[in-house]
């Protein structure tokens, strides 16, 4: 049962109208999502990503059979509010910290939370590596398109054009590079089973980021391959605009990195491998 489904207790029905359908729970903060608040800027999309986590720890069982892999960067403190065993990892080595925690506990479920700094540009070397070698890893790849946490320097993933406090003038290819879609690059390795990419634009994306996540984890639990899952989300102060300016401008985020699921081998071939 989700907690969207839980009937609410007898106590708190409403006795005005006995013949209403049967409330439902519609919100509600899950377990696995600590009681506190979280350090991020208003409106910042890190905080809505740790709870659809949270909800999908709830609702998999996998609190307890969890150990997850911190960045660093703005979600440095995710272990503050996710409830898992967790390990903080320096700059861009999540993966390769990953790997040593799978290898040592192979029953364990293990997550990986990374910004597009850190996986993108400091561990590029990492990630591709544990992706080549099919670890049995769910990476979560916030990508907004900066390195929000040192004061919005560029990074691989800022759009041409974007101004940021490394390029005031705005991203140019000849000066500056081409944006890089990592994700569709790691799609191509034969070790990934399932890679898909999200947007945090609007509650039906969101609900649809969920069911990404969903889908990454339950590769892990069902012995498949590395999974990793890119959501798109904002950084309303290292992008210099209001929160609902820094949603909006998501659309245009999407025209540089397509949403969709780059590749799902599991579902091309359900006995992908064992575990
Ligand atoms: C090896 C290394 N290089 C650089 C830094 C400095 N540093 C810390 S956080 C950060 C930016 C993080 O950006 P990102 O990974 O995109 O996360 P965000 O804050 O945007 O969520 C940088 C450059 C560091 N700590 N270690
Ligand atoms: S700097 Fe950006 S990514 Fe970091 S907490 Fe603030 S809004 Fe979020
Ligand atoms: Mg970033």
């Amino acid at each position: 049962m989700t907690l969207t489904e839980q009937p609410i207790a007898a106590s708190a029905q409403p006795e005005a109208n006995p013949a209403a359908a049967p409330l439902r729970i519609l919100y509600q903060r899950p377990d696995a999502l600590m009681e506190k608040s979280t350090h991020y800027c208003p409106g910042c999309g890190h905080g809505i990503i740790h709870r659809l986590i949270a909800e999908l720890f709830d609702e998999l069982g996998l609190n307890e059979k969890t150990i997850s892999v911190a960045p660093v960067g703005c979600s440095v403190f995710a272990y503050d509010y996710i409830r898992t065993d967790w390990i903080e990892s320096p700059h861009g080595r999540a993966p390769a910290v990953a790997t040593g925690v799978r290898r040592t506990n192979p029953d364990k479920f293990v997550l990986v939370y990374q910004g597009d700094g850190d996986l993108a540009a400091i561990g590029t070397a990492e990630i591709i590596h544990a992706a080549a070698r099919g670890e049995r890893l769910t990476v979560v790849f916030v990508n907004n398109g900066i390195y929000g946490m040192t004061g919005g320097q560029m990074a691989p993933t800022t759009l041409l054009g974007q101004k940021s406090t490394s390029s005031p003038l705005g991203r140019e290819s000849g000066e500056h590079g081409f944006p890089i879609p990592i994700t569709e690059m790691l799609a191509i390795l034969p070790g990934v089973t399932y890679a898909a990419r999200g947007t945090l634009i609007e509650p039906s994306a969101i609900g649809k980021v969920k069911t990404m996540l969903k889908r990454a984890m339950q590769v892990q639990m069902t012995g498949g391959g590395f999974s990793i899952v890119e959501i798109l989300s904002n950084c309303p102060v290292g992008w210099n605009m209001t929160a609902p300016e820094s949603m909006a401008h998501l659309a245009q985020v999407a025209e540089t990195y397509p949403i969709g699921v780059i590749v799902d081998r599991q579902k091309a071939a359900p006995a992908a491998r064992e575990g």
